[in-house]
């Protein structure tokens, strides 16, 4: 039995035994937005920076914000769009707090792995490079020198470079990243784990399938001149807030928007733009016009049930919904789609879904009614166990009725890290095609592996199971990030050497191996100056749009080293001298990387003039440009899975671990969740008064959380119960405090994303709880 909690209980101080809960709110931004981000700005910055910060803040002369990948507007790079979490991000980053030598000689590392996320993230930026020697107590400053020996050396004692695993978080540069998998297989393995492994990845692989490339087929133009957008299983009021202002120009246009949540999250519901009058009087504008309260993991069965009514009303008036000449012309698969969606029993929908027919077929009246259609969605649909097939079915909505590659229309996975489209892009990827790795041997004269490597959730099985002793990481919080955390911690312990490049303190750096290595970088917002010459890097937003980024704040401490600074110099002490790749030009010219990106990676020819156009440029997309699909028939196929939903087993809810208002993934800016009506604490799980009242409980009782999988139990201890609306059977609390129940075997099938979005849990009521 496991009780990753046992050993990880959270520091009183930072966690939450004064929880105060109102419900949900039902409007997002709104004044209360600009003031609480300024008060942010105001706390970790101070006056002078916070200006500094937030007047370049996704200018065009400024940084791209380290906050989410939503795109700008197609020419609207001029004017600063307000964000209240965007504020945020760039606050926590450019914050005038310090991690000093002094810091690490004050705390030992086991003072510090028992601080929770929240304590670590607010001690502010690493100022210098830091070891922990085996069996030492307590991290102590090393030279920049001596640190890549440590790695070098490590890496070349292993038996195999399949020994060492790299990950990337979505942060990293495309120039950085573009060397980081550079070095990676120049050293000989394609062990490049990434966030979008935990993220996005069910999105590529099923769009992959479908369409013949990973990513989204619309720009911000197409969403703003949609008749009908669909969001599904995203809440954009937290975590993509700037696209609530694209909604609510669409919504202007005449568009109408359907959300399909377990929950009616306040960005869904209204929006309130803080930068126009009826953002700071009156009630907002509503956006979704149609909320779909839908069963966690009921989305696939809502789709085929939708596409059984768009069928149906073909055969009632042939011709009107299934575009034909698309469908003959484009797709592979039509037929067999079409006759097991005909056979759907709308009752196992309805039961599945929690959807009655009348909602049903309202829904799918606006998709009959829609000529132009845009599918948006996020981390509800990509973290299920059937999420490939669920995403490859709502694709089949937009398939039948031609909706790919016309204006207007498409699919549009939303993605989360800033640049974590572009990372793989440059080939972060533990399967990259030979095609790339070919154009790179050929660019570069090396020999590049061709077996693939591990993604996250293998890596921590091959260091769990001893195949793996390096781990080294370009940004992230590994631990906290990945599911099962009492097993990845174990993982990370029994490496030879952990190496994590970061930019603020969190959990991963006191879970090290038997050696540690903490190296501080730059961040998006801190100026890299080489040689006197300011540097650029570039990043690629949701829609494919590749754009300068470029830092202007003076940098926390002069030991810093950028991230290309980082890799090329790792990679000479790695490599030696001989090794081809000409690193020292690359590290004292970011352009001379690009050259090199132009080189090797599609679409990028030309990359260093047509990066610093003013909107940059946009990577081709065979789909959205010319209606061609580069899949394996060389045609759009329908994909048809058996139908999966996620039952709910008696005496037991279905828990999705999701973000609160106050972080940003593991970071955790605060306690309080404004749009959800809690104050002053994470430790709350969300759950349908019926139950509470099925499982013989009380609002405000303390329970424990203990998830059950294949015989296992996992525990994450001290949750306050809170009412909140969301289907009956089903339940929320926050990540990162709920990944020690999330197990690493219940994977997405394909994608191998851990399923975080349904934990099958049973509450167990705490003594001395309120009841
Ligand atoms: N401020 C801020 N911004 C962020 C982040 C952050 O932490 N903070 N993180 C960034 C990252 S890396 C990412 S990936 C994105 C994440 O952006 P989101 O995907 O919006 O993030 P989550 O909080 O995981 O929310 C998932 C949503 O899916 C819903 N949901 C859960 N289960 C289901 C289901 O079965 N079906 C449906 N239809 N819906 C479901 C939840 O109720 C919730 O509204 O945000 C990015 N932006
Ligand atoms: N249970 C559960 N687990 C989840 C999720 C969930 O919804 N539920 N979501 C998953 C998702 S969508 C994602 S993307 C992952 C996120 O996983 P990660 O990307 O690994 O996690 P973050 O919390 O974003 O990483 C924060 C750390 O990144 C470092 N950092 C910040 N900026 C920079 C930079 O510019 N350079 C470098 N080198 N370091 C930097 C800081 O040190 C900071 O502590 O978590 C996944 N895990
Ligand atoms: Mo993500």
């Amino acid at each position: 039995m496991t009780r990753a909690s046992d050993v990880r209980d959270y520091d009183a101080d930072y966690d939450d035994h004064d929880v105060i809960t109102s419900g949900p709110k039902h409007e997002a931004a709104g004044v209360k937005a600009v003031m609480v981000s300024m008060q942010r700005g105001l706390t970790q910055m101070g006056p002078v920076r916070t200006t500094a910060a937030l007047t370049r803040l996704n200018q065009r002369h400024g940084f791209d914000c380290p906050g989410c990948a939503w795109p700008e507007e197609h020419g609207g790079r001029k004017i600063a769009e307000f964000c209240e979490n965007g504020a945020k991000a760039v606050a926590e980053e450019a914050t005038k707090r310090r991690v000093t030598p002094e810091f690490f000689a004050r705390h030992s590392v086991a003072e510090l792995q028992n601080k929770p996320e929240y304590w670590l993230s607010q001690q502010g930026r690493l100022t210098h490079p830091m070891v922990l020697h085996e069996g030492d107590t307590h991290y102590r400053p090393i030279a920049w020198d001596d640190a890549y020996r440590l790695i070098a050396d490590e890496l070349n004692a292993l038996d195999s470079p399949d020994e060492a695993c790299f990950y990337t978080s979505g942060r990293t540069s495309n120039e950085a990243a573009f060397l980081y998998q550079l070095l990676v297989r120049s050293y000989g393995t394609n062990n490049l784990p990434d966030c979008s492994n935990m993220c996005h990845e069910s999105s590529g692989t099923a769009l992959t399938e479908s369409i013949g490339i990973g990513k989204g087929s619309v720009t911000v133009d197409d969403l703003i001149h949609a008749d009908v957008i669909v969001i599904a299983g995203q809440n954009p009021g937290t975590n993509h807030p700037r696209m609530l202002s694209i909604l609510e120009k669409a919504k202007a246009n005449g568009a109408k928007v359907i959300a399909i949540n377990p929950l009616p999250e306040a960005g869904l519901i209204r929006f309130k733009d803080p930068q126009k009058v009826h953002g700071v009087v009156g009630h907002g504008v509503p956006i979704a016009d149609e909320f779909v309260q839908i069963r966690i993991g009921g989305d696939m069965a809502l789709f085929a049930g939708l596409g059984k009514l768009l069928l149906e009303a073909e055969d009632k008036a042939p011709g009107t919904v299934v575009d034909h000449e698309f469908v003959a012309a484009h797709c592979a698969g039509f037929d067999e789609y079409a006759a097991q969606t005909r056979a759907v029993d709308l009752d196992t929908v309805v039961e599945a879904s929690g959807i009655d027919r009348t909602q049903l077929q309202r829904v799918a009246d606006m998709l009959i009614g829609s000529e132009r259609t845009v599918l948006c969605w996020a981390m509800g649909l990509t973290q299920q166990h059937h999420a490939v097939a669920t995403i490859g079915e709502a694709t089949n909505l937009l398939l039948m009725r031609g909706m790919i590659g016309k204006p207007g229309a498409g699919v549009c996975p939303v993605r989360g890290h800033s640049n974590v489209q572009g990372d793989r892009t440059m080939g972060i990827w533990e399967k990259a095609p030979d095609a790339f790795l070919d154009a790179l041997d050929a660019h570069f004269g090396i020999t590049s592996p061709r077996k693939h490597g591990y993604d996250a959730v293998d890596s921590i099985r091959a260091m769990r199971d001893g195949k793996a002793k390096v781990f080294m990481a370009m940004g992230g919080n590994f631990v906290s990030a990945s599911p099962d955390t009492e097993v990845t911690e174990a993982a990370l312990r029994s490496c030879n050497l952990t190496v994590q490049v970061s930019t603020k303190l969190n959990r991963s750096h006191f879970v090290p191996g038997r050696k540690a290595l903490i190296l501080p970088t730059l961040g998006r917002t801190d100026r890299d100056i080489v040689d006197g010459r300011k540097q650029l890097v570039s990043v690629e937003d949701s829609m494919s749009m590749v754009h300068l980024s470029r830092g202007s704040l003076k940098p926390p401490s002069a030991e810093l080293r950028s991230e290309v600074a980082i890799v090329c110099q790792l990679a000479r002490t790695l490599l030696g001298p001989d090794h081809p790749v000409p690193w020292e030009t690359f590290a004292s010219d970011y352009d001379t990387i690009r050259d090199a990106i132009a080189a090797v990676v599609p679409g990028c020819t030309d990359y260093n003039t047509r990066v610093r156009r003013s909107d940059g440029f946009q990577l081709p997309h065979p789909p959205r440009d010319s209606r061609e699909f580069p899949t394996h028939t060389g045609k759009a196929n329908f994909s048809v899975y058996p139908l999966e939903w996620v039952p709910v087993p008696e005496g037991r809810l279905v828990l999705q671990t999701l973000r609160s208002h106050d972080q940003y993934n593991t970071t955790i800016y605060g306690l309080d969740d404004r749009y959800r009506g809690v104050k002053g604490g994470r430790r709350v799980v969300f759950v349908n008064p019926t139950d509470i009242a099925r499982l013989g409980l009380k609002p405000d009782d303390r329970v424990d959380l203990i998830s059950e999988f294949e015989g296992q139990e996992r525990w994450a201890k001290d949750f306050l119960v809170v009412p909140y609306s969301t289907p009956e059977g089903n339940a929320a609390a926050y990540y990162p405090e709920t990944n020690p129940l999330v197990p690493l075997d219940h994977t997405a099938k394909k994608s191998n994303t851990p399923v975080s979005k349904a934990v099958v849990v049973r509450l167990q009521r705490r003594e001395g709880s309120a009841s």
